[in-house]
């Protein structure tokens, strides 16, 4: 057999197992695997860095399915080159409930889905993020260590997608020379040929932004691997145009967007098993080609034999550093330097805005932690993310701990999550909370997946004065609460933001968002308590003087409008308690004895959060009292607006004194 011969039925391999797999399920994308066989094969083959047997080896190439609809070109891969994790009865069971081959690539199915993708665009933005934290990597442990590639597979979708622009800009100035985006260029998408709503020069759109753009015939081996090995020799990121027929090899639907994503059905299948010269039954792979792939991975797993033995010879400290890094466990010390910190916060009772406890507690992490890695979205002077440790990431010098994104909160998020993802750096980075919408996607994914992202969200209410609606959150609290597994603090004073920032980086498998003030807030935590009170989500700050007749729960800024209010209510005889609520989330991991016990039986509950009132009726009952926001806010000072919204303790006392007079 001829190599070409060979590569032909290792490609082949790849479509019959699409084909086949989304004929079973009677659902899925078969046009693009078949497209990108040749591709894939060339990369898998020749060029990618890989062990299935060592499938978290941290040197590995990163590969990026952008494309996440074409989950069957990885699964094929998967199970060809023999990871584990895939068998050819999850082939067989692809897309069905519990089955590892799900409908898009889920991050954590299987060892070898470097990220969840599906959401087209997300998976070029994470790669930014995992060639960026590859390169920080290397600057601190050397090319022995670390020193390897990331390479996407994207379609027109993922470039058609705004982040797309975000993400490619970024690592154009960022100059991040090892990653390479092949895009899959055939000019299909689900309503038909592209140019029903596209006719950008993608080429030159990347050369503006300082990409190398090398273009090829995607189903010419040759071509492909020539392409490929102009880009890794580059001295900028590369995208490779690689021109493809979608569903090639199909012999009436290829090159349509019948293919995109739809079976083919049973005729369609046998005559691509004529025209391309396979005569396997389905989920058969012929001997020879199983092994030809085999063999492949086994020559790509040969340079982690070499890794393995640098990092046995490498500095004992430095190689313990890495591995620590690599597994994602903080170093020691950080709760003992918390602890001392807010000893130091107690007596010193600091009146700062949470963005500026926030910036505070970092400054501590940032000294213990070397592996946070800080940034903003342009506003690093508002979001206070930069500490004295975090000096800028530049371009081709990526020894610091700071990333001016610029503003691209969506390029942001995705490329911190790959930055998570890739391992050895824990990212965080800020914008306006209520510009969280612009992230929301990426921040969604990160709760997904499982992942230690942190998103620091600044100007958290109409507390932030006088830039007006536009700029004010509302709902973006309980937006974000609304995502399952993303952990939402909004501290209500120093002592409370560092207990915040040590609970979002203990928790690996949760991304978390904070939500920190403008305004400067009064150091409410007066006493020291070794315990971290913010894990329990929500905890009594404030007894009451006697039975309760009230309770107050609040967060962030308006625990301290609780306090007031309490003090009015007991001077007038009601006894009140207040309970500070940092995470709704936390507060519902607790025991149900906990929970009764915070939630009270005091007959007026009262709930204060310049936010909509979504989800606090938890806490108050639907006919507890809330005092927050009804609609969008206004332009002016902190005072007016306050004011002006009814979201005072004056408020909250008369109501809760209205409604006492009812009882
Ligand atoms: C953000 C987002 N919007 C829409 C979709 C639905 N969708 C899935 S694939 C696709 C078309 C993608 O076209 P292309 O990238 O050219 O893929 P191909 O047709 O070549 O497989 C769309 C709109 C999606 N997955 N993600």
């Amino acid at each position: 057999m001829s190599n070409r011969e060979k590569h032909d039925r290792m490609a082949n391999a790849i479509r019959f197992l699409s084909m086949d797999a989304v004929e079973k399920a009677n659902s899925g994308h078969p046009g693009l695997p078949m497209g990108c066989a040749d591709i894939a094969t060339v990369l898998f083959t020749r060029f990618l860095k890989y062990d299935p047997k060592n499938p978290h080896w941290p040197d590995r190439d990163r590969f990026v399915l952008s494309a996440g609809h074409g989950s069957m070109l990885l699964y094929s891969l998967l199970y060809l080159t023999g990871y584990e994790d895939i068998t050819i009865d999850q082939i067989k069971n692809f897309r069905q409930l519990g089955s590892r081959t799900a409908g898009h690539p889920e991050y954590g199915h299987a060892a070898g889905i470097e990220t969840t993708t599906g959401p087209l665009g997300q998976g070029l933005g994470n790669s930014v993020g995992m060639a960026l934290a590859e390169r920080i990597l290397n600057a601190k442990f050397g090319d022995d260590l670390v020193d390897h590639y990331t390479y996407v597979l994207a379609g027109d979708g993922c470039l058609m997608e705004g982040i797309s622009q975000e993400a490619l800009a970024l690592a154009g100035h960022l100059q991040l020379n090892k990653l390479i985006v092949i895009w899959d260029h055939n000019n299909i998408s689900i309503d038909g040929p592209v140019s029903l709503a596209d006719n950008t020069d993608q080429l030159a759109r990347f050369a503006a932004s300082g990409w190398n753009t090398l273009a090829c015939d995607g189903h010419d081996p040759d071509q492909i691997a020539d392409a490929l090995e102009r880009a890794r020799g580059s001295n900028r990121p590369t995208l490779i145009a690689a021109k493809t027929t979608i569903g090639f090899g199909a012999p009436t639907k290829a090159g349509t967007n019948k293919v995109h994503g739809s079976p083919l059905g049973a005729a369609e299948i046998a005559a691509a098993r004529q025209t391309l010269g396979w005569d396997a039954a389905p989920f058969e792979i012929p001997s020879d080609i199983l092994d030809a792939w085999r063999v492949a991975a086994l020559n790509a797993s040969k340079k982690r034999a070499s890794w393995e033995k640098r990092l046995a010879v490498a500095d004992a400290e430095l190689r313990a550093e890495f591995e620590r890094r690599m597994r994602g466990e903080l170093p020691g010390g950080l709760d003992a330097a918390i602890a001392d910190y807010k000893k130091k916060l107690a007596v010193d009772k600091p009146k700062v805005a949470t963005r500026k406890s926030s910036e505070m507690a970092l400054e501590v992490i940032n000294g213990i932690v070397p592996e946070t890695i800080g940034g903003s979205a342009d506003l690093t002077g508002s979001n206070n993310t930069k500490t004295s440790q975090t000096k800028e990431i530049a371009p081709g010098d990526y020894g610091n701990r700071y990333v001016h994104y610029g503003i691209r909160e969506h390029g942001m998020a995705a490329a911190m999550n790959g930055m998570t993802l890739h391992g050895g750096v824990i990212p965080y980075g800020g914008t306006f909370l209520c510009f969280s919408d612009y992230a929301r996607p990426a921040m969604r994914l990160a709760s997904l997946m499982g992942i230690r992202t942190i998103f620091v969200m600044t100007h958290d209410s109409i507390g932030l004065g006088e830039d007006g609606p536009t700029h004010q959150p509302v709902e973006h609290l309980a937006a974000l609460r609304a995502i399952p597994n993303h952990t939402v603090f909004r501290p209500a004073d120093a002592t409370e933001a560092a207990e915040c920032w040590q609970l979002a980086l203990e928790t690996p498998k949760t991304p978390s968002t904070l939500a920190l003030t403008r305004q400067n807030l009064p150091a409410l935590r007066t006493e020291y308590t070794e315990e971290n009170l913010c894990r329990y989500g929500a905890y009594e700050l404030a007894k009451a003087d006697g039975k309760a007749a009230v309770t107050i729960f609040a967060s962030g800024s308006e625990v301290e409008i609780a306090l007031a209010a309490r003090a009015t209510l007991q001077a007038h005889g009601h006894p009140t308690r207040v309970v500070s609520v940092p995470a709704f989330e936390l507060f519902e991991q607790q025991s149900a004895g906990y929970k009764a016990a915070i939630l009270g039986d005091a007959p007026v509950k009262v709930a204060i959060e310049a936010g909509i009132r979504l989800g606090w009726d938890r806490f108050i009952g639907t006919d507890g009292i809330f005092i927050g926001m009804t609609g969008f806010g206004a332009s002016g000072t902190i005072e007016q607006l306050y004011a002006h919204f009814g979201i005072t303790a004056e408020a909250a006392a008369k109501a809760a004194e209205a409604r006492l007079a009812k009882q």
